[in-house]
Order: C-alpha cells, then sequence, then structure tokens
C-alpha cells in the first residue's frame, strides 16, 4: 500500500509550478507508482488563463473548490466549474482554462504523468515513453 501526506509532496520534487505561474501540481502518484495513471491535486491561481491540449494524455479533473470556466476551443462549449464538477478530456478535447478564484481540482492522467512534466508550447505533456502500450490498452476497452 502506498500512503502520502500532501506535507510530503509540498516542496519536493512532486510539487511542479507551471512556468508561467499560473498553476501548481501536486503529484501524489506518478508513473514510478505503477498503478497506471497519475494523481494530482492542481491549484489555478485566479485571475489565470491557461490554453490546454492533451494530445498525448486524457485527463479526469474533479473540482473541490473554488470557481473558474473551461472553453472547449473546437465546440464553443463553456463548462462552469466549481466544486463538485468533474470533466473528462476523453477526446484529448483542447481548451482554455481559466479562474475566477484559486481552483482546487483533483486531476487523474492516462498514460500517467513520468514526472515534472510542464505543458510545451500547445499545451501538451511529452508522451510517456511506452505510449504506444498505452494506447492498445486504451482501445482495447
Ligand atoms: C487542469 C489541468 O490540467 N491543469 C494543469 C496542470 C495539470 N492538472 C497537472 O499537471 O497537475
Amino acid at each position: 500500500m502506498i500512503v502520502r501526506h500532501m506535507s510530503e509532496i509540498i516542496n519536493s520534487d512532486r510539487e511542479v509550478e507551471a512556468p508561467n505561474g499560473n498553476w501548481v501540481s501536486r503529484r501524489l502518484l506518478l508513473d514510478g507508482d505503477g498503478m497506471g495513471f497519475s494523481l494530482h491535486e492542481t491549484i489555478i491561481r485566479a485571475g489565470t488563463e491557461t490554453h490546454i491540449w492533451y494530445k498525448n494524455h486524457v485527463e479526469a479533473v474533479y473540482c473541490v473548490a473554488g470557481r473558474g470556466q473551461l472553453e472547449d476551443l473546437e465546440t464553443g462549449e463553456i463548462v462552469h466549474i466549481e466544486d463538485g464538477v468533474m470533466y473528462a478530456l476523453d477526446l484529448h478535447d483542447e481548451h482554455l482554462l481559466s479562474a475566477e478564484e484559486d481552483m482546487r481540482l483533483i486531476c487523474v492522467f492516462n498514460p500517467p504523468v513520468t514526472g515534472r512534466e510542464v505543458h510545451d508550447k500547445d499545451g501538451a505533456y511529452q508522451p510517456h515513453p511506452r505510449a504506444a502500450q498505452w494506447a492498445a490498452v486504451r482501445n482495447a476497452s
């Protein structure tokens, strides 16, 4: 069993700050933990807007505090985010994520994030080293 407290994550290698300061990600579970997903608590800072396009991952996000919105850049759909809202980027949906208040989000990635990934110029994380294997698993389900 793996047991961790957030106090062990903060100020460790598992705490990753966006270079533009828009968010901080506290990575409770990573690829090396062998769970098949990574589990993060992310704080999206109030007043920020972030372009995100996870071409190489799927992500589920559950908001437990704060308020903001997501704009789907393909469909134009606006999703209002607050405590209790979950969204899943099952189609690698390109979007803008903005926060009116600091938002506390619980995020799950597959393939798992491996360490200290931050967004590239397109808003993506680099592919997992065994991305093809993970794609085969997802396609089989
Ligand atoms: C919601 C979202 O994807 N925010 C960006 C950071 C990401 N959740 C992470 O790496 O924790």
